[in-house]
Protein backbone atom coordinates (compact mmCIF):
# COMPACT_ATOMS: atom_id res chain seq x y z
CA UNK A 1 0.00 0.00 0.00
CA UNK A 2 1.66 3.24 -0.82
CA UNK A 3 2.24 6.09 1.62
CA UNK A 4 1.64 9.22 2.48
CA UNK A 5 3.52 12.35 1.08
CA UNK A 6 3.10 15.73 1.44
CA UNK A 7 4.51 18.75 -1.05
CA UNK A 8 4.79 21.30 1.27
CA UNK A 9 7.05 24.55 2.38
CA UNK A 10 8.50 25.37 5.74
CA UNK A 11 6.58 28.79 6.31
CA UNK A 12 2.73 28.11 4.69
CA UNK A 13 -0.02 28.20 7.72
CA UNK A 14 -1.94 26.09 5.77
CA UNK A 15 1.23 23.11 5.29
CA UNK A 16 1.35 23.15 8.76
CA UNK A 17 -2.02 22.54 9.43
CA UNK A 18 -1.38 19.35 7.14
CA UNK A 19 1.82 18.28 8.65
CA UNK A 20 0.18 19.04 12.15
CA UNK A 21 -3.04 16.41 11.00
CA UNK A 22 -0.81 14.05 9.86
CA UNK A 23 1.22 14.00 13.34
CA UNK A 24 -1.86 13.79 15.28
CA UNK A 25 -2.59 10.97 13.14
CA UNK A 26 0.71 9.89 14.37
CA UNK A 27 1.91 8.95 10.98
CA UNK A 28 4.99 8.54 9.29
CA UNK A 29 4.72 10.58 5.97
CA UNK A 30 7.03 11.47 2.53
CA UNK A 31 7.81 15.15 3.19
CA UNK A 32 8.31 16.64 -0.21
CA UNK A 33 9.56 20.33 0.05
CA UNK A 34 8.77 22.18 -3.00
CA UNK A 35 9.89 26.27 -3.53
CA UNK A 36 7.56 28.70 -2.05
CA UNK A 37 7.66 30.63 -5.46
CA UNK A 38 6.59 28.71 -8.46
CA UNK A 39 7.65 27.22 -10.58
CA UNK A 40 6.56 23.28 -9.37
CA UNK A 41 7.03 21.92 -12.71
CA UNK A 42 6.82 17.91 -11.69
CA UNK A 43 3.86 18.99 -9.62
CA UNK A 44 2.05 20.64 -12.20
CA UNK A 45 2.04 17.82 -14.44
CA UNK A 46 0.10 16.01 -11.67
CA UNK A 47 -2.10 18.93 -10.44
CA UNK A 48 -2.01 20.96 -14.23
CA UNK A 49 -2.95 24.85 -13.46
CA UNK A 50 -3.83 24.46 -10.02
CA UNK A 51 -0.82 25.60 -7.83
CA UNK A 52 -2.33 25.82 -4.45
CA UNK A 53 -0.02 24.24 -1.70
CA UNK A 54 0.03 21.66 0.59
CA UNK A 55 -0.75 18.84 -1.40
CA UNK A 56 -1.31 15.16 0.21
CA UNK A 57 -0.45 12.25 -1.89
CA UNK A 58 -1.16 8.29 -1.51
CA UNK A 59 -0.37 6.25 -4.86
CA UNK A 60 -2.43 7.80 -7.97
CA UNK A 61 -4.43 10.09 -5.52
CA UNK A 62 -3.83 13.42 -4.72
CA UNK A 63 -5.36 15.68 -2.02
CA UNK A 64 -6.01 18.92 -2.33
CA UNK A 65 -6.60 21.74 0.23
CA UNK A 66 -6.74 21.02 3.90
CA UNK A 67 -10.40 21.56 4.26
CA UNK A 68 -10.55 17.92 2.75
CA UNK A 69 -8.05 16.18 4.70
CA UNK A 70 -9.65 15.56 8.46
CA UNK A 71 -12.26 13.66 6.08
CA UNK A 72 -9.68 11.96 4.04
CA UNK A 73 -7.48 11.14 7.06
CA UNK A 74 -10.47 9.47 9.01
CA UNK A 75 -11.78 7.65 6.35
CA UNK A 76 -8.47 5.70 6.12
CA UNK A 77 -7.13 6.09 9.78
CA UNK A 78 -10.14 6.21 11.93
CA UNK A 79 -8.15 6.26 15.38
CA UNK A 80 -8.00 9.62 16.85
CA UNK A 81 -10.84 10.97 15.05
CA UNK A 82 -11.08 14.61 13.54
CA UNK A 83 -14.70 14.56 13.17
CA UNK A 84 -16.27 12.97 15.46
CA UNK A 85 -19.95 13.64 15.76
CA UNK A 86 -19.94 16.25 18.86
CA UNK A 87 -17.31 18.45 16.53
CA UNK A 88 -19.04 18.53 13.22
CA UNK A 89 -20.58 21.60 13.19
CA UNK A 90 -18.50 23.61 14.97
CA UNK A 91 -15.22 22.27 13.20
CA UNK A 92 -17.05 23.00 9.47
CA UNK A 93 -18.22 26.40 10.69
CA UNK A 94 -14.66 27.41 11.92
CA UNK A 95 -12.87 26.03 9.05
CA UNK A 96 -15.32 28.15 6.52
CA UNK A 97 -14.65 31.13 8.61
CA UNK A 98 -10.83 30.50 8.93
CA UNK A 99 -9.98 29.43 5.34
CA UNK A 100 -10.22 31.54 3.80
CA UNK A 101 -11.60 34.70 5.39
CA UNK A 102 -9.30 34.94 8.29
CA UNK A 103 -6.67 33.57 6.75
CA UNK A 104 -7.36 37.03 4.42
CA UNK A 105 -7.22 39.54 6.80
CA UNK A 106 -4.00 37.87 8.11
CA UNK A 107 -2.39 39.14 5.17
CA UNK A 108 -1.78 42.75 6.10
CA UNK A 109 -1.62 41.76 9.74
CA UNK A 110 1.13 39.90 9.24
CA UNK A 111 2.85 41.50 6.64
CA UNK A 112 2.95 44.53 8.30
CA UNK A 113 6.98 46.01 8.35
CA UNK A 114 10.16 44.55 6.50
CA UNK A 115 10.98 42.33 9.93
CA UNK A 116 7.70 40.49 8.57
CA UNK A 117 9.73 39.56 4.97
CA UNK A 118 12.70 38.30 7.61
CA UNK A 119 11.84 34.52 7.09
CA UNK A 120 11.57 34.93 3.51
CA UNK A 121 15.17 36.24 3.05
CA UNK A 122 16.13 33.73 5.15
CA UNK A 123 15.66 30.71 2.61
CA UNK A 124 17.53 33.15 0.36
CA UNK A 125 13.93 35.07 -1.55
CA UNK A 126 13.93 38.24 -2.51
CA UNK A 127 10.81 39.91 -0.66
CA UNK A 128 9.92 41.84 -3.95
CA UNK A 129 9.64 38.71 -6.05
CA UNK A 130 7.43 36.89 -3.70
CA UNK A 131 5.16 40.08 -3.19
CA UNK A 132 5.18 40.43 -6.54
CA UNK A 133 4.31 36.57 -7.44
CA UNK A 134 1.42 36.54 -4.04
CA UNK A 135 -0.25 39.94 -5.61
CA UNK A 136 -2.39 37.89 -8.30
CA UNK A 137 -2.45 34.68 -6.88
CA UNK A 138 -4.73 36.45 -3.98
CA UNK A 139 -6.33 38.37 -6.66
CA UNK A 140 -9.55 38.91 -6.75
CA UNK A 141 -10.12 38.07 -2.79
CA UNK A 142 -7.55 40.40 -1.86
CA UNK A 143 -6.11 43.87 -3.46
CA UNK A 144 -2.73 43.91 -2.34
CA UNK A 145 -2.04 47.11 -2.69
CA UNK A 146 -4.64 47.96 -0.28
CA UNK A 147 -2.80 46.26 2.45
CA UNK A 148 -1.83 49.39 4.56
CA UNK A 149 -5.53 50.95 3.65
CA UNK A 150 -7.54 48.21 5.64
CA UNK A 151 -4.42 47.14 8.10
CA UNK A 152 -6.91 48.58 11.11
CA UNK A 153 -9.95 46.55 10.24
CA UNK A 154 -8.09 43.55 8.94
CA UNK A 155 -6.45 43.08 12.75
CA UNK A 156 -10.43 44.18 14.23
CA UNK A 157 -11.28 40.72 12.10
CA UNK A 158 -8.57 38.91 13.54
CA UNK A 159 -9.20 40.29 17.60
CA UNK A 160 -12.90 38.82 17.19
CA UNK A 161 -11.41 35.91 15.65
CA UNK A 162 -9.18 35.48 18.47
CA UNK A 163 -11.81 36.33 20.83
CA UNK A 164 -14.73 33.45 19.79
CA UNK A 165 -11.39 31.02 19.71
CA UNK A 166 -10.74 32.16 23.79
CA UNK A 167 -14.53 31.87 24.06
CA UNK A 168 -14.43 28.30 23.28
CA UNK A 169 -11.87 27.71 25.18
CA UNK A 170 -14.02 28.43 28.25
CA UNK A 171 -14.75 25.09 28.52
CA UNK A 172 -11.63 24.51 30.48
CA UNK A 173 -11.48 20.70 28.53
CA UNK A 174 -8.29 22.27 26.58
CA UNK A 175 -9.80 22.23 23.02
CA UNK A 176 -12.17 23.75 21.01
CA UNK A 177 -14.67 20.78 21.22
CA UNK A 178 -13.64 18.98 24.08
CA UNK A 179 -10.43 17.05 25.77
CA UNK A 180 -9.13 15.91 22.58
CA UNK A 181 -8.18 17.76 19.33
CA UNK A 182 -10.53 17.91 16.65
CA UNK A 183 -10.75 19.32 12.81
CA UNK A 184 -11.83 22.79 14.47
CA UNK A 185 -8.56 22.88 16.73
CA UNK A 186 -6.16 22.50 13.48
CA UNK A 187 -8.23 24.62 11.25
CA UNK A 188 -8.82 27.39 14.32
CA UNK A 189 -4.74 27.14 15.02
CA UNK A 190 -2.89 27.47 11.48
CA UNK A 191 -3.45 31.33 11.41
CA UNK A 192 -2.21 31.59 14.90
CA UNK A 193 0.78 30.19 14.48
CA UNK A 194 2.01 32.50 11.78
CA UNK A 195 1.20 35.36 14.59
CA UNK A 196 3.00 33.32 16.86
CA UNK A 197 5.86 33.12 14.63
CA UNK A 198 8.46 35.68 14.49
CA UNK A 199 8.29 38.36 14.84
CA UNK A 200 5.61 37.63 17.50
CA UNK A 201 2.20 39.55 17.40
CA UNK A 202 2.49 39.97 21.03
CA UNK A 203 -0.15 43.03 21.18
CA UNK A 204 -2.52 40.97 19.58
CA UNK A 205 -1.94 37.59 21.25
CA UNK A 206 -0.90 38.32 24.64
CA UNK A 207 -4.18 39.73 26.44
CA UNK A 208 -6.19 35.22 25.47
CA UNK A 209 -4.26 33.74 27.96
CA UNK A 210 -6.03 30.16 27.44
CA UNK A 211 -5.31 30.37 23.75
CA UNK A 212 -1.73 30.37 24.39
CA UNK A 213 -1.74 27.23 26.58
CA UNK A 214 -3.54 25.74 23.80
CA UNK A 215 -1.20 27.02 21.02
CA UNK A 216 0.92 25.73 22.83
CA UNK A 217 -0.10 22.34 23.23
CA UNK A 218 -1.34 22.30 19.31
CA UNK A 219 2.59 23.09 18.39
CA UNK A 220 2.86 20.00 20.87
CA UNK A 221 1.29 17.67 18.14
CA UNK A 222 4.26 17.65 16.18
CA UNK A 223 4.41 16.64 12.57
CA UNK A 224 4.55 12.65 13.38
CA UNK A 225 7.07 11.03 11.25
CA UNK A 226 8.47 12.97 7.96
CA UNK A 227 10.82 11.33 5.53
CA UNK A 228 12.87 13.70 3.26
CA UNK A 229 11.75 12.42 -0.16
CA UNK A 230 12.31 13.97 -3.43
CA UNK A 231 9.38 14.82 -6.23
CA UNK A 232 11.12 12.22 -8.07
CA UNK A 233 10.02 9.92 -5.55
CA UNK A 234 6.72 11.08 -5.15
CA UNK A 235 6.11 10.97 -8.55
CA UNK A 236 7.34 7.56 -9.11
CA UNK A 237 4.83 6.85 -6.27
CA UNK A 238 2.19 7.65 -8.59
CA UNK A 239 3.52 5.81 -11.77
CA UNK A 240 3.48 2.52 -9.55
CA UNK A 241 0.29 2.76 -8.15
CA UNK A 242 -1.81 2.55 -11.86
CA UNK A 243 -2.76 -0.51 -11.08
CA UNK A 244 -3.84 0.10 -7.42
CA UNK A 245 -6.90 0.89 -6.47
CA UNK A 246 -7.22 4.09 -5.84
CA UNK A 247 -9.22 5.91 -2.47
CA UNK A 248 -12.84 5.62 -1.90
CA UNK A 249 -14.46 6.73 0.80
CA UNK A 250 -18.28 5.58 1.84
CA UNK A 251 -19.57 8.96 2.19
CA UNK A 252 -23.04 9.26 -0.10
CA UNK A 253 -22.22 9.55 -3.23
CA UNK A 254 -24.16 12.37 -5.31
CA UNK A 255 -26.03 11.73 -9.09
CA UNK A 256 -24.48 15.00 -10.02
CA UNK A 257 -25.17 15.74 -13.75
CA UNK A 258 -21.45 16.33 -14.78
CA UNK A 259 -20.35 12.95 -13.75
CA UNK A 260 -18.25 11.67 -16.59
CA UNK A 261 -17.89 15.23 -18.21
CA UNK A 262 -14.79 16.76 -19.19
CA UNK A 263 -14.76 20.01 -16.13
CA UNK A 264 -12.88 22.91 -15.05
CA UNK A 265 -12.17 22.99 -11.15
CA UNK A 266 -10.82 26.13 -9.45
CA UNK A 267 -11.04 27.33 -6.42
CA UNK A 268 -14.20 30.14 -5.80
CA UNK A 269 -11.77 32.88 -4.21
CA UNK A 270 -8.30 32.90 -5.05
CA UNK A 271 -5.45 31.27 -6.88
CA UNK A 272 -8.22 30.90 -9.41
CA UNK A 273 -6.01 28.88 -11.70
CA UNK A 274 -8.05 25.71 -13.49
CA UNK A 275 -7.48 22.23 -14.16
CA UNK A 276 -9.15 19.92 -16.02
CA UNK A 277 -9.86 16.67 -16.44
CA UNK A 278 -12.87 14.23 -16.02
CA UNK A 279 -15.27 14.39 -12.77
CA UNK A 280 -15.25 11.41 -11.83
CA UNK A 281 -16.86 10.92 -8.13
CA UNK A 282 -18.57 13.31 -6.88
CA UNK A 283 -20.00 12.92 -3.08
CA UNK A 284 -21.61 14.83 -0.12
CA UNK A 285 -18.53 16.20 0.64
CA UNK A 286 -15.87 15.58 -2.28
CA UNK A 287 -15.19 15.93 -5.89
CA UNK A 288 -12.97 13.46 -7.74
CA UNK A 289 -11.32 14.79 -11.28
CA UNK A 290 -9.27 12.37 -13.03
CA UNK A 291 -6.96 13.49 -15.58
CA UNK A 292 -3.35 11.82 -17.23
CA UNK A 293 -0.58 13.65 -16.21
CA UNK A 294 2.45 13.40 -18.80
CA UNK A 295 4.71 10.89 -17.93
CA UNK A 296 2.73 9.77 -15.15
CA UNK A 297 -0.22 8.39 -15.87
CA UNK A 298 -3.78 8.75 -14.84
CA UNK A 299 -3.97 10.49 -11.38
CA UNK A 300 -6.87 11.14 -9.33
CA UNK A 301 -7.41 14.97 -7.77
CA UNK A 302 -9.47 15.35 -4.81
CA UNK A 303 -11.29 18.73 -3.77
CA UNK A 304 -13.62 19.43 -0.98
CA UNK A 305 -17.21 20.62 -2.52
CA UNK A 306 -17.02 23.78 -0.58
CA UNK A 307 -15.27 26.67 -2.17
CA UNK A 308 -14.44 25.20 -5.61
CA UNK A 309 -16.28 25.64 -8.92
CA UNK A 310 -16.85 23.03 -11.14
CA UNK A 311 -18.48 23.50 -14.45
CA UNK A 312 -18.61 21.84 -17.70
CA UNK A 313 -15.31 22.69 -19.76
CA UNK A 314 -16.88 23.77 -23.03
CA UNK A 315 -18.17 26.35 -20.50
CA UNK A 316 -14.79 27.20 -19.00
N1 LIG B 1 -7.90 26.48 1.16
C1 LIG B 1 -6.56 26.05 0.81
C2 LIG B 1 -5.63 27.25 0.88
C3 LIG B 1 -4.19 26.91 0.57
C4 LIG B 1 -3.33 28.14 0.38
O1 LIG B 1 -3.79 29.28 0.23
N2 LIG B 1 -2.03 27.91 0.36
C5 LIG B 1 -1.07 28.97 0.12
C6 LIG B 1 0.15 28.75 0.99
S1 LIG B 1 -0.21 29.03 2.70
C7 LIG B 1 -0.62 28.91 -1.32
O2 LIG B 1 -0.96 27.99 -2.04
N3 LIG B 1 0.14 29.92 -1.76
C8 LIG B 1 0.60 30.00 -3.11
C9 LIG B 1 1.69 29.05 -3.45
O3 LIG B 1 2.31 28.45 -2.56
O4 LIG B 1 1.95 28.91 -4.65
C10 LIG B 1 -6.16 24.93 1.76
O5 LIG B 1 -6.79 24.79 2.81
O6 LIG B 1 -5.28 24.14 1.41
Amino acid sequence: MAGWMLYHYGVSPYAEKARLLLGHKQLAWGSIEVPVIPPRPGLQKVLGGFRRIPVLQRGADFFCDTRLLPHVLDSVHPERPLLPRHAWVVSTLIAQWVEPRVFLMMGPVRFESRDDLQALEAMGLVPGDFLRDRAPFMAPAVDTRRSGTVRASARDHVVSYLALLEALLDNGQGYLCGSEPCAADFSGYHTVWWLRAAPRRHALLDRFSALGAWADRMAAIGHGRPRPTSIDEGLQAACDAQADAGWQPDWPAVNDVRLGCEVSLQPDDYGRDPVFGTLTAVTERHFTLTREAPDIGWVRLHFPKVGYEVVLAEAA
